[in-house]
């Protein structure tokens, strides 16, 4: 038995691997090449020796230790159930923030291993750190990568996220698992399902054009992509949903993330919230750190791709208002979607009466392309 076992049980970590701290150079041709095709996230740490080096981020780092906790979870029946319109939200956020819940676990690991094993000095990251936690997952030999770039590991497919704890102490490394991939011309199933067409390739993710990225950032949401969101409103799943790793997963032995409180939300809701009411409902998710009028933005077009006459009304209420000048705009869009006539009559309105510059571009947008010929037929996306 490895000597972490028992304090692992303890933790409730259900999978992990530790290895050696040694630096991952095959990652700079990878950051390089990103880099150099414009598709490298200027929203992750930057390409620099930290990414690929454990040592350049603790230089007194001996071990890596890299923890994955799943979280395919179901939904409870009562949140399926719901007859109003929905907006989905991507599964690691229905419940607990992980980024607090595996910083918790690390930082208790690294307590323990201090009492059992006189460390000094660690270091946890989730997400937080510059290194790739999916790298040193599959270096630490407990994850395998797919063509739609996220890491499996044996037991959850993709349906883990990850942490790691860099450790000044030499600790016996765990055994490489073997995780037999059914990637190749035969699959490829992530890549002909991706919406947007991020999956530029196998292992290839043009993260400017990701739903999970774009549901993220702040702003207006790009034109081109609206239509593509669907129902979603924070993050995406289509790529590991229809991976065939992902069938018959074990099933999950402990809600880790807490009974998932939200696998959908009531749209309508959504966009009448206040900070207070935001704070209350999402303050604890991971989809809660970028703040209420992004996800009432993506609740706006969400409602304009349900397509369901009942949220027409919904519509005209954030018209007539929201306070964000953006979720104003992007309901717009929503209403040309549902019912184009009346679209078109409250873009006029807007001109003559909605100050804020992104309400006055996108209604001038549907002005323009309204008073071309045969474009009330025509007015996608
Ligand atoms: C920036 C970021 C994003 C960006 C970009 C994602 C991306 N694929 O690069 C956006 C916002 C789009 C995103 C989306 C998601 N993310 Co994210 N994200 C990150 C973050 C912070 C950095 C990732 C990064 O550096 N990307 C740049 C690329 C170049 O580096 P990389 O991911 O390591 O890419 C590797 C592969 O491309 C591979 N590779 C390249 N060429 C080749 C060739 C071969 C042959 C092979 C085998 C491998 C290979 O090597 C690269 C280096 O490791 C990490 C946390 C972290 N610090 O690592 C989480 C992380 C990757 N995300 C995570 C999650 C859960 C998601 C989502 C599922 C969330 C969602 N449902 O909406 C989606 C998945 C989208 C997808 N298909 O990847 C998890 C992944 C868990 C897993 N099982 O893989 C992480 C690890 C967070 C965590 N702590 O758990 N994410
Ligand atoms: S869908 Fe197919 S190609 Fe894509 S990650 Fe899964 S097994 Fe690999
Ligand atoms: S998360 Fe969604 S948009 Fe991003 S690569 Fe996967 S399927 Fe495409």
């Amino acid at each position: 038995m490895h000597p972490l076992e028992p304090i692992m049980q303890e933790l409730a970590i259900p999978v992990w691997a530790v290895g050696s701290a040694s630096a991952m150079p095959e990652l700079q041709a990878i950051y390089a090449d990103r880099l150099q095709r414009n598709i490298y996230p200027a929203f992750a740490a930057p390409a620099t020796t930290m990414r690929w080096d454990p040592r350049a981020y603790l230089p007194e780092a001996k071990s890596t230790i890299v923890i994955a906790v799943p979280y395919n979870v179901e939904p409870p029946p009562s949140i399926q159930a719901s007859n109003r319109i929905q907006g989905q939200l991507a599964r690691y956020a229905w419940g607990e923030d992980y980024h607090r819940v595996l910083h918790g676990k690390l930082e208790l690991l690294g307590k323990r291993l201090a009492t059992a094993f006189k460390a000094t000095v660690w270091r946890a990251a989730v997400d937080s750190a510059p290194l790739s936690d999916r790298q040193l997952a599959v270096k630490n030999g407990m994850a395998a990568f797919g063509w739609n770039s996220c890491v499996f590991g044996r037991d959850y497919g993709s349906w883990i996220v990850l942490g790691s704890l860099l450790i000044d102490i030499e600790l016996p490394h765990t055994e490489t698992t073997s995780i037999s991939m059914q990637c190749g011309p035969q699959c490829g199933a992530c890549l002909k399902a991706c919406p947007t067409g991020a999956l530029e390739a196998p292992y290839t993710l043009n993260p400017y054009i990701c739903l999970a990225y774009l549901t993220q950032a702040s702003g207006v949401f790009p034109r081109d992509y609206r239509h593509l969101l669907g129902e979603t409103i924070w993050g995406c799943d289509i790529c590991q949903t229809v991976c065939p790793m992902n069938e018959q997963r074990q099933s999950l032995p402990a809600p880790y993330f807490g009974i998932p409180r939200y696998a959908s939300l009531d749209l309508a809701e959504v966009l009448a919230w206040t900070k207070t009411e935001f704070d209350d409902k999402l303050g604890r998710s991971a989809a809660g750190w970028r703040g209420k009028t992004v996800l009432q933005r993506n609740a706006a077009l969400a409602l304009g791709n349900s397509k369901q006459a009942a949220a027409v009304q919904i519509v005209l209420n954030v018209l007539q208002n929201h306070g964000s000048g953006v979720v104003r705009a992007s309901a717009l869009w929503a209403l040309m979607q549902l019912d184009p006539s009346l679209g078109y009559s409250w873009s006029q309105r807007c001109l003559a009466k909605d100050s804020d510059p992104t309400v006055q571009d996108e209604a001038e947008y549907w002005r323009q392309k309204m008073s071309k010929p045969n474009d009330f037929e025509s007015h996608q996306p």
